[in-house]
């Protein structure tokens, strides 16, 4: 069979203050708890080396910078641990940060680093970036202020093929893989895009607020344990829906609880089936593994009938989704 262990690393908060090296050790501990349950990938969070920065405006440059990676992220001070960790273990993770590009631009990224080789694959650059340029007026206002902090990604949505996790004379060959990050995955064209590439896994991080009524346009008397609920409701909506309807497995890995003891972020981890079944997902809000044995030949029934791309979809009546 193609069965692979996956493993997502649910991060829980992370404080301003926290150091860089503290919360290191906290991911190079994840990913050892996950190896010790067999993993072969582990995947953690959208920019999981600080605390969700996106929520604060920054006046001082200096200070925001410092939320930032540069250069080589399997080498630089603040990150090399948990590359370095993770090549020993010989175990692939997929990281989300906070990168500072070659070309002067910043970006929401994340990599794929493939621990045989100890290279990175492929790396995915966030295009769907929520929320908004300005602050909200309003003090006590939740913000998401990506527009303000990164450029939409450039690389595009490329799915690719992981040499050594399953036999290579196995029929369907090496696993396809494809990434996206966080309000990604609410967006159907994501997914779509990795579908028709032939994506069995998809692996997504994210950091999703539990209240944000400024950011949903929602009146802000909605009730917040009601809110609350409904943000963890869309969240494996959109992650079982979109397995669902293009036949692949999909991991995705929280970070979440109470940053600064203020800033709520809802946990829910998830790891779906092609069937869109929820098959393993995290219990508490905390820094939590979960794994699952996804056997990728169990996609190939849905691929090959219901949702045989070739076969059934009519691409001449779908101009409107490029053209605005
Ligand atoms: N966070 C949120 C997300 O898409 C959001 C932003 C939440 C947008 C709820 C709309 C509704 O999960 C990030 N980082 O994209």
């Amino acid at each position: 069979t193609r069965s692979i262990r996956i493993a997502a690393a649910q991060v829980g908060a992370v404080h301003l203050e926290d150091t860089r090296s503290h919360t290191l050790k906290r991911l190079i501990n994840l990913l050892e708890q996950a190896v010790e349950k067999g993993a072969q990938v582990v995947l953690f969070p959208e920019c999981t080396f600080t605390t969700f920065f996106p929520r604060h405006l920054f006046a001082d440059e200096v200070v925001l910078e410092s939320f930032f990676e540069r250069g080589d992220i399997t080498t630089a001070e603040n990150t090399r641990g948990i590359f370095d960790r993770a090549k020993e273990l010989s175990i692939d993770i997929c990281i989300g940060f906070a990168e500072a590009a070659d070309n002067g631009e910043h970006y929401n990224a994340c990599v794929y680093y493939h621990a045989k080789t100890a290279s990175i694959l492929s790396k995915y650059r966030k295009i769907h970036l929520p929320g908004d340029f300005e602050p909200f007026p309003e003090p006590d206002a939740v913000n998401q202020l990506e527009k303000r902090y990164f450029k939409p990604g450039n690389l595009g949505f490329n799915a690719f093929r992981v040499p050594d996790l399953v036999e290579p004379s196995a029929e369907n060959g090496e696993p396809i893989f494809g990434m996206m990050i966080c309000n990604d995955r609410r967006w159907a064209e994501s997914w779509r895009c990795l579908g028709l590439q032939g994506v069995e896994v998809v692996l997504t991080g994210y950091n999703t607020p539990g209240w944000a009524p400024q950011m949903w346009g929602s009146s802000s008397d909605q009730d917040p344990k009601d809110a609350r609920e409904e943000a963890i409701f869309h969240h494996k909506l959109v992650m079982q829906a979109h397995s669902y309807t293009n036949a692949c497995f999909s991991v995705s890995a929280a970070r979440c609880g109470l940053d600064d003891g203020k800033y709520d972020l809802v946990g829910g981890s998830t790891i779906v089936g092609p069937d869109g079944k929820i098959i393993a997902e995290a219990k508490t809000e905390e820094d939590e593994v979960i794994i699952a044995n996804c056997d990728l030949d169990l996609c190939s029934p849905s691929k090959k009938r219901t949702f045989d791309f070739g076969r059934h979809r009519r691409v001449e009546h779908y101009s409107l989704l490029t053209s605005q």
